[in-house]
């Protein structure tokens, strides 16, 4: 069965689902998206993905031609159409088609708008297992006065070279600094130290993107008595942490056992990533508005 893309009001079929090649999402990265998960017939964290999918569009001036409320629709439309009840959703909002090649927006009347619901394709089970290693990527994190990483823009060429860095280091993930040498995120996750008990992760301001899946860790941690800091940490913390865990909606929660070739505590996943992997696990199907009634 062929998958149905919404493209602009209209489901399309996979392969006649298309935009111009005067899309300035794709000739300039001059757009936003989101990466959405429905779990268990729910999309989890809608509210939350489209509340954040409005504010990189207004951080970019780019005005959504429809609201929040029929953006969740689409979200929703696209599952009921392909079926799915658990699935990866990819949801962009772009410039849309210039009437020239300038940058100007300006020449660009009509934001494209974009969704594709697709079966999920998981990391190996290994992952969460045994932990993964990364390493600290030379790239660095975009600074605050230039795009915002705050904003989740089409451009991520930064997130790609850095995961190209993990690439030829044979490892799975990449962690970027930013300019003061502090710890931001991974490639496409936001990352956590354990230290002593107290839960650490990177403050918004460091130059990250304030990750739904980060957010939701963090309640369901205090939510059983942990400490829950926001703070600034640098790669020694990093190597000495007695835990380290990364967390997206792709990934969920993923442990991180070794750094730059520093075995992090014992190397395995520690016992406060492996009960928030399963408090986070419980929780995924009890969130989000239904797919099917
Ligand atoms: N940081 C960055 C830079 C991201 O792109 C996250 C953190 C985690 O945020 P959420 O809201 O998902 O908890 C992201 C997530 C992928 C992939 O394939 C992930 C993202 C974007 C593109 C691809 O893992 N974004």
């Amino acid at each position: 069965m062929s998958l149905f893309v919404y493209v602009d009001g209209q489901f399309l079929k996979k392969e006649e689902a298309r935009v111009s090649v005067f899309d300035r999402g794709l000739l300039y990265g001059d757009g936003v998206f989101e990466g959405i998960r429905a779990y268990n017939n729910r999309v989890f964290k809608l509210k939350e993905h489209i509340d954040r999918l409005y504010e990189s569009a207004k951080a970019i001036l780019l005005n959504i031609p429809i609201d929040k409320e029929e953006m969740m629709n689409v979200v929703l439309e696209t599952l009921r159409r392909n079926n799915l009840r658990e699935a990866y959703i990819r949801l962009v909002v772009t410039r849309g088609e210039g009437t020239d090649l300038s940058l100007d927006p300006r020449k660009c009347p009509k934001p494209t708008i974009f969704c594709i619901a697709a079966p999920l394709s998981l990391f190996p089970q290994s992952f969460y297992e045994e932990g993964i290693e990364a390493v600290t990527a030379s790239t660095r994190r975009n600074f605050n006065e230039a795009t915002s990483p705050r904003i989740k823009s089409l451009n991520y060429l930064n997130n790609i070279l850095a995961k190209i860095e993990a690439n030829l280091c044979n490892v799975p993930e990449a962690i970027i600094l930013n300019q003061d040498g502090y710890v931001t995120e991974g490639t496409g996750e936001n990352i956590f130290i354990a230290k002593k008990g107290k839960l650490i992760t990177p403050p918004a301001h460091v130059g990250i993107l304030e990750g739904i899946t980060r957010n939701t860790v963090m309640e369901l941690a205090r939510q059983e008595g942990l400490i829950v800091e926001e703070s600034l940490f640098t790669r020694f913390d990093l190597y000495n942490a007695d835990e380290c865990f990364l967390t997206g909606t792709a990934a969920e929660i993923m442990p991180v056992v070794k750094v730059d070739g520093r075995t992090i505590n014992d190397g395995e996943p520690g016992p406060i990533t492996k009960m928030l992997m399963k408090k986070f696990k419980q929780y995924v199907l009890t969130d989000g508005p239904f797919i099917f009634e």
